[in-house]
């Protein structure tokens, strides 16, 4: 999974990926992408990890770019943006990332600290990047469809598609919300729209606003948003397990914002984990929900789709509260599944297949 983190300058964005990987941050001002693996937490795999004490233990991973920061404030920048933005359009969902923190050494976009603000000049730069490319592929697909070509009735409804999309982009509307088929869906992929991606909002927060919520619905409605403070979420990343939690409690915190972080990257993607066991690795399998037993089978490798014969799974919960394979199959909770099966978040799988 792939997730690019897009902001203003010095919105912050450095900062928090180096806070949630725990390494450097990319150096202030570069203009260069930078990507960094995020291991996905699961507590999970922690307590398999006991049980079984594979030689593997092997996360699911959110692969971040860190983008050079966007700003829409002179031509240059405009310019710097959109070639940007060409870049990062096979990414699986963006991450905007808004500053609401004051610091004084710090300079701010436009000279303003408004985050529902910044997050509505992101959303229009979106919605005008891909205004442009729908009208250019338009004036394109206007000069094809009266040739009599191979493609023609092809690209009659594809210009009839444009059209439509364009005009949602001029009332302001994402592509994502007019896009009404999976044969629709498959005609646009190759111009990979902004508007089209899932995303969610990190809201960078001040040192001591950190529980005053910040209200972005009217800027995002529907949109996952986390609220952090990235200063203090890398600090936090700086000490070891026993000083952090005594931060923590201080603060008020639960959780490293880390946890949210990534749980949020997979609400927005509707990703759910399906789960591997054995003495050799344990692993997590990241899959979007609704993902038949057969489509989890080709995660792992094609032969094993190929060979399918059933799924043997049982729930981690179950697992966890009986407490080993043993216990699991004498309750009768060990079960042998089909092709479509539906698999459920925290399945663990044993696939039987013969090629
Ligand atoms: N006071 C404060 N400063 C921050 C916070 N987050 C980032 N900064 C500072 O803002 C500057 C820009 O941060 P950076 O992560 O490089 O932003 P980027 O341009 O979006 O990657 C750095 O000097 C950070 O130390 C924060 O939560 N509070
Ligand atoms: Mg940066």
């Amino acid at each position: 999974m792939k997730v690019a983190l897009i902001g203003l300058p010095q919105s912050g964005k450095s900062t928090i990926l180096s806070a949630i990987t725990g390494k450097a941050p990319a150096m202030m001002g570069s203009t260069e992408i930078h990507e960094q693996i995020v291991p996905v937490p699961d507590e999970r795999l922690d307590w398999l990890n006991g049980l079984y004490q594979p030689n593997k233990l092997v996360p699911g991973t959110v692969d971040c770019l860190d983008l050079p920061g966007v700003s829409f404030a002179d031509e240059h920048g405009r310019a710097a943006a959109r070639k940007l933005f060409g870049n990062i359009r096979t990414v699986d969902m963006f991450v905007l990332v808004v500053r609401a923190f004051a610091n004084d050494s710090v300079p701010a976009y436009r000279e303003r600290i408004d985050p529902a603000k910044d997050l509505e000049e992101l959303r229009t730069e979106f919605l005008l990047a891909d205004l442009e490319l729908v009208t250019t592929r338009i004036e394109r697909l206007e000069k094809q469809v009266n040739k009599p070509t191979k493609t023609q009735t092809q690209d009659k409804a594809e210009l009839e598609l444009q059209l439509k999309l364009q005009k949602a982009l001029e009332s302001e509307q994402p592509i994502s919300s007019v896009i009404q088929s999976e044969h629709e869906l498959e005609i646009i992929k190759p111009l990979g729209f902004l508007t089209l991606r899932p995303m969610m909002v990190v809201v960078n927060v001040g040192e001591n606003a950190l529980d005053k919520p910040i209200d972005l619905f009217k800027a995002a409605p529907g949109v996952e948003i986390v609220q952090l403070c990235a200063k203090i979420e890398s600090e936090l990343a700086g000490l070891d397990p026993e000083s952090r939690q005594e931060f923590m409690a201080d603060l008020g915190l639960k959780e490293p914002a880390s946890i949210k972080f990534v749980q949020s990257c997979y609400k927005t993607l509707g990703l759910i984990s399906f789960l591997t066991v054995g003495k050799d690795e344990v692993r997590a399998w990241p899959i979007t929900a609704g993902t038949t037993a057969l489509d989890a089978a080709g995660k792992i490798h094609s032969d094993i789709k190929r060979g399918f014969i059933r799924a043997e799974t049982m729930a981690y919960n179950d697992l966890k509260q009986l407490g080993d394979e043993k216990n699991v199959k004498a309750a009768g909770k060990m079960r042998l599944e089909g092709k479509a099966y539906v698999v459920q978040d925290g399945d663990i799988i044993n696939f039987r297949f013969n090629v």
